[in-house]
């Protein structure tokens, strides 16, 4: 492979997943390509030297000069596309783009692209079940688990694909057959200016698209420039033409199509009105792809959640535990503590605090006050969280999370529940969500 500089030299820039996902890519295309990434012994560099010991990489600092030898940069999605050096890249004519882009261009069958600030990943993996179960070939990946690249395949039927505002921001084209942005709240605002700026990243998501779906409950999921495609909205009203919705007859609320009543809402497994709206997203997705309704019907009286999303641990004492890790912002704890506050006759001890990424955690107040009976705040950002919350509720402090869980379980009567719904990221005290989660259930698996 040559890696002499010319008018179709590539550069990754990152390799992690993505990173690598784009050097397997590109290889396989006879691609002249280098890699770079700013840390000195990124994730992947032992399985490049490995499997591509002809690659050109350099780690460390970003090299301008090197950067534009290349003319276009496929930019990862944990590096911010206002990195500065490539910024000085990009302003010599260096084109930046990203794995979405190329995935996009090389498919080819029809995307369903989900985006949004909470409930990507339970609404991606529903999607992709009820094509499963309508017998279609379907790939289901991107921002959750494999890199949209690697899923690249032409046996596929369907692709389902989570996305996040990081891969938005450098994906120029989609053109999914449908897409949506979910939900919009306050997250990454280490990463953004401001909650235009983000919002400006996940609409990217419509770019191209044939179909969209809008969340009739939250106005900035509605697309900024429509192009007149068609739209269809889910919601917890009551829906009419196009819509997806809830609708109570004879004191049975149901999940409804139109003017259709389609299955209970006790028949779901997973609690809380947040889960009612997924499911209506993923019945309004399945149905702009020609879904049957029985398949999707029978996968969502089968989904049981995924874990560490609001995930029943275990009660003891009458106290149930459930562990919402991946409850990463406010918007994300905000839906498990109303979703399970309004559910129970108790009230909650709340298990919050991390690595906040610089949001405004004031939101919570008035949810937390109504439904928790105490706060118990851990990690770096405890202190902003006790500040916003005041005199709401009753509050302490922990050291770890095992230390939390001891005053949780001390601060709960039976009826209560204790939901480790943190609002915050894990990476000051924890590798990641999932451990955190893990490390939550085991503790409290093993509480005598
Ligand atoms: N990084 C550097 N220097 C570089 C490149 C990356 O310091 O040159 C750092 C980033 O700041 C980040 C970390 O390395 O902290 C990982 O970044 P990456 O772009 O190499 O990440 P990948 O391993 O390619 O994983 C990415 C997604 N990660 C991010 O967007 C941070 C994964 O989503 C995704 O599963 C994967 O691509 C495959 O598509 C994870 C995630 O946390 C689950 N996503 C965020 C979220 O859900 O909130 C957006
Ligand atoms: P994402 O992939 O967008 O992070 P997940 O499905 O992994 O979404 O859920 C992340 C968090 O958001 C979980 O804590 C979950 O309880 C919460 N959540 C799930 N559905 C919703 C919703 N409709 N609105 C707000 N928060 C939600």
């Amino acid at each position: 492979m040559s890696l002499i500089a010319s008018d179709h030299f590539r550069i990754v820039v990152g390799l992690g997943k993505s990173g690598m996902s784009l050097v397997r890519f590109l290889a396989q295309r006879g691609v002249s390509f280098a890699v770079a990434d700013t840390r000195e012994n990124p994730p992947e560099l032992a399985t490049l030297r490995r499997d591509y010991p002809q690659v050109e990489v350099r780690c460390g600092e970003l090299d301008v000069e090197f950067l534009c030898r290349a003319d276009e940069l496929y930019v990862s999605p944990g590096l911010a596309l206002a990195t500065p050096a490539l910024q000085a890249a990009a302003a010599r004519g260096v084109k930046l783009s990203g794995d979405i882009d190329l995935f996009a261009r090389n498919a080819k069958a029809p995307i369903v692209a989900i985006s949004g600030s909470n409930a990507k990943s339970t609404v991606t993996t529903l999607v992709g079940e009820m094509a499963a179960a309508d017998g279609k070939r379907v790939a289901v990946g991107g921002n959750l688990g494999t890199p949209a690249l690697d899923l690249l395949s032409d046996d596929i039927e369907l692709y389902v694909m989570e996305l996040s505002s990081f891969q938005l921001e450098t994906t120029n084209q989609l053109g999914a057959e449908v897409a949506t942005v979910l939900n919009v709240s306050e997250d990454h605002m280490d990463r953004y200016s401001g909650l235009p700026a983000y919002h400006l990243a996940k609409h990217r998501i419509f770019r191209g698209a044939r179909q969209v779906v809008v969340n009739r409950q939250d106005a900035l999921t509605r697309p900024l420039m429509s192009e007149g495609q068609p739209c269809w909205t889910f919601g917890l009203s009551a829906p009419d033409f196009k819509a997806f919705g809830l609708r109570e007859e004879n004191g049975e609320k149901y999940l409804a199509f139109e003017f259709q009543n389609l299955m209970p809402v006790r028949e779901l497994k997973v609690r809380g009105a947040h889960n009612q709206a997924n499911a209506l997203a993923a019945l309004a997705l399945g149905h702009a792809v020609g879904l049957p309704f029985d398949a999707m019907l029978a996968s969502l009286r089968n989904f049981t959640g995924l874990e560490h999303r609001c995930q029943w641990v275990r009660e003891l004492d009458g106290v149930s535990y459930y562990n919402d890790s991946k409850a990463t912002n406010v918007g994300a704890a905000l839906a498990a503590i109303e979703g399970l506050g309004m559910d129970m006759d108790g009230k909650l001890i709340l298990i919050a605090g991390g690595d906040g990424k610089g949001a405004d955690f004031s939101g919570l107040r008035d949810s937390v006050a109504k439904h928790c009976r105490a706060a118990v705040l851990i990690g770096r950002d405890a202190g902003l969280i006790a500040d916003a919350l005041g005199d709401a509720v009753p509050q302490v402090r922990a050291g770890s999370l095992d230390e939390a869980i001891a005053l949780s379980r001390s601060l709960a009567q039976s009826g209560d529940a204790v939901l480790l719904s943190p609002a915050c990221a894990s990476f000051d005290m924890f590798k990641n969500y999932e451990e955190r989660g893990q490390l939550f259930a085991r503790a409290v698996e093993v509480l005598a």
